[in-house]
């Protein structure tokens, strides 16, 4: 018989695990966890055969019925196809396609404009700590060559980084384009909270959490949206209470890099 309970493999604070929790709390799932936090390079802590359900190594990561399933946002699909009662995508086809398309930024550049920004702020104190030794370690065995080469240039330059202003800048594009269409509508795509707003929330929080909510709180319109998200009892579930163990390291660096920042932000 086949298992229909969901698992999920995640972590607290990743972006890309928030967005899966707070649709399966938005959906009132049942499901077990299972933390792989291999974000301070303890590739140690990474389950056997875990390239078998992710070939990148990468969480999230759901399984259902032997199945597993990668890549958040296709997650998220998966989770409306095989749950479908309470549903998040619109009804109607252009609005579904637009909802797609807010989506879809997040795997064209932003997620990794995100990546950029916490590994030039914060993460590459946090590997420098753990000596040489560790860190070759970790990028040895990362298979998204991207991430591999972009995170080498992070690390040793942070915020002189050549690739901190166009991160800095793919999100001034992105919140002010959101602050747009929000100041026509309640939501990202059609008239509903959808899997757009989910996918896309945990970077203002993520940014947030730099310190650097300053260069966007005249947005307000995104910002009334964010607050409108952060208020719903799923958001609390499946982002606040899980909690982020780095949250003090990314308060201490954000403030010590906020004039770089701001500046690298105005452009
Ligand atoms: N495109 C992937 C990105 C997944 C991703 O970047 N996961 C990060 C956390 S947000 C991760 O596994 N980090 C582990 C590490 O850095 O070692 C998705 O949307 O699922």
């Amino acid at each position: 018989m086949s298992d229909r309970t969901l698992t999920l493999y995640h972590y607290d604070r990743s972006t890309a695990a928030q967005r899966v929790r707070l649709l399966i709390e938005e959906k009132g799932i049942d499901w077990t966890s299972v933390i792989v936090d291999t974000s301070r390079g303890d590739i140690d802590d990474l389950p056997d055969n875990y390239h078998a359900l992710n070939p990148k190594g990468l969480i999230p990561v759901v399984v259902r019925n032997g199945r597993g399933i990668a890549e958040s946002n296709v997650i998220l699909d998966y989770l409306e196809d095989a749950y479908p009662e309470t549903s998040f995508r619109p009804e109607n086809p252009e609005d579904r396609a637009e909802m797609r398309l807010w989506m879809r930024r997040i795997d064209d550049g932003v997620h990794v404009a995100s990546r950029t920004i916490g590994v030039c702020i914060v993460n590459r104190h946090i590997y420098l700590e753990q000596g040489a030794e560790k860190l070759a370690r970790y990028h040895a065995q990362m298979r998204d060559l991207v991430r591999r080469d972009n995170d080498a240039v992070n690390i040793e330059k942070g915020l002189e980084s050549p690739l901190l202003p166009g991160a800095l800048q793919t999100f001034r594009t992105l919140f002010e384009q959101m602050n747009a269409r929000l100041s026509r509508h309640d939501w990202l795509a059609g008239d509903a909270y959808s899997l757009a707003d989910i996918a896309l929330v945990v970077y203002l929080r993520r940014m947030e959490s730099f310190q650097m909510s300053p260069l966007w709180s005249h947005m307000t319109h995104l910002t009334d949206w964010y607050d409108r998200i952060a208020a719903r009892p799923a958001y609390k579930a499946a982002i606040v209470d899980w909690g982020d163990i780095t949250r003090a390291k990314r308060t201490e660096h954000g403030k010590a890099a906020f004039d770089t920042i701001a500046r690298l932000w105005e452009g």
